[in-house]
């Protein structure tokens, strides 16, 4: 029998092109650059010298303003749509060779490199990487602040877990533009009960041609059609901040900028905490903010925001309540990315309600931060006990436990070796 980190490895060889791993074989054929950070995690454990590798390939990617963008266009002959003609990036001054998206996603490289680095000491691949992860979240800070608070907001749902339903509102507000131009690839492969709408796709390509008509770079936010302060990017860009700030002093460089960063974000976040939900609320730029009852609510726990009262509440009244993200006697399997409770949540589509690995691995490294081993244990048991039991997934259904979206997919895999650590 194959154990199951055996299993993991396979799967990171086979969607490994050479330059990079594809998220998933069918689906996502090019390189996104959250996949590879967390892919780079899991070959911390493995082979590190390839994690390396991966982090300096989606680097490859960044603009001259220091931005890491969401997709690199690697030169291949796949089928993927819409692919580099929609973004267009060769037209955008500071645009790299290689073909890219204009945006960007949750920063997770810093903390990849610090995993790596942990496992495998190189300071000679820290000196070459700082430099451009720093200049990366410095773009985030001068292009995305929206209101002085240190938090940055996201100009298109694929900067974060883009079919949530959070987003729907201000999706709602937006012209969805003329039918699809092209035929959409990842409905050749997954069902379309677990992918977003042809209305949800439209909405994002009218996003895109707006951004695509300013080079991707408004004069002001005010000028987005989609504004967004979302907690997941903005917890993960915290603990990026902390981590570049540890990277920095292992080389010797000055790390105030992203100390204070990281302390910044922290205050900011602190004050979403809602004390009748136990979770944290999150908007539009432009409207209120409101527990959305989707799992971002969740995530400053991965930041360590929480104080320890506060922790143990979100964790047994949200994160493992069964009526909301926990498991329950009809839905075994947690952690749900929408609250069972939300009038919005389907157990089948995307961002929409299954469970996701990467998810579950915040929100492990989150009960780790806060103090709650135990619980941390419990999640984390479980999740392996679904891969063990499902594979290698995007997604799983809450109930039946069954594998949504594509197959073998590389961050699952890889987040696995991490969990398995
Ligand atoms: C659009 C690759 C990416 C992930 C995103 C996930 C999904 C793309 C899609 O797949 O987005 O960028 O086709 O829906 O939402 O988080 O990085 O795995």
């Amino acid at each position: 029998m194959v154990s199951l980190a055996d299993r993991a490895v396979e799967v990171l060889r086979r969607n490994d092109t050479g330059s990079f791993v594809k998220p998933g074989p069918l689906v996502y054929p090019f390189q996104w650059n959250w996949d590879s950070a967390l892919v780079a995690i899991g070959f911390a454990w493995v082979d590190p010298a390839r994690g390396r590798a991966e982090v300096r390939s989606l680097l490859r990617g960044r603009w001259a303003d220091g931005m890491v963008p969401h997709i690199v266009f690697h030169p291949q002959d796949v089928q993927y749509s819409p692919g580099p003609e929609l973004w267009d990036s060769a037209r955008c001054p500071g645009a790299p060779a290689l073909p890219t998206s204009g945006i960007t996603q949750p920063p997770v490289v810093a903390t990849a490199v610090r995993t790596l680095h942990e496992a495998d000491p190189d300071l000679r691949f820290l000196e070459e990487i700082v430099p451009a992860v720093d200049a990366w979240h410095r773009w985030l800070h001068e292009e995305r602040s929206p209101d002085g608070t240190g938090l940055v907001a996201i100009l298109h749902p694929w900067e974060s877990a883009d079919n949530a339903p959070r987003f729907d509102a201000a999706l709602a507000r937006i012209d969805s533009g003329d039918p699809l131009s092209f035929t959409r690839t990842d409905r050749q492969h997954a069902e379309d009960a677990e992918r977003p709408t042809d209305l949800d796709y439209r909405r994002y390509i009218a996003i895109v041609e707006h951004l695509r008509l300013h080079h991707y770079r408004l004069s002001s936010i005010e000028e987005a059609l989609f504004a967004y302060i979302d907690l997941c990017f903005n917890a993960v860009l915290t603990v990026a901040e902390s981590d570049l700030a540890w990277l920095c002093g292992e080389i010797g460089a000055d790390s105030e900028r992203a100390r204070t960063a990281a302390a910044r974000l922290r205050a900011a976040l602190r004050e979403r905490w809602d004390e009748g939900a136990a979770a944290y609320r999150e908007g539009d730029v432009r409207g209120e903010q409101t527990v959305t009852g989707t799992v971002a609510d969740l995530f400053p726990l991965y930041a360590g925001v929480p104080d320890e009262r506060q922790a143990r509440r979100l964790f047994e009244e949200s994160l493992w309540s069964p009526e909301r993200f926990g498991p329950s006697k009809e839905a075994p399997w947690a952690v749900t990315t929408v609250a069972k409770s939300s009038r919005d949540f389907d157990a089948c589509r995307y961002w929409r309600g299954p469970v996701w690995i990467n998810v579950n691995w915040f929100l492990v490294r989150g009960l780790e931060r806060c103090g709650l081993a135990a619980e941390a244990d419990g999640l984390r048991g479980l999740t392996l006990e679904l891969v063990e039991r499902s594979g290698f997934s995007e997604y799983y259904h809450p109930s039946t436990g069954a594998p949504l979206g594509s197959g073998d997919f590389s961050w699952s895999a890889a987040l696995t070796l991490d969990l398995l650590h």
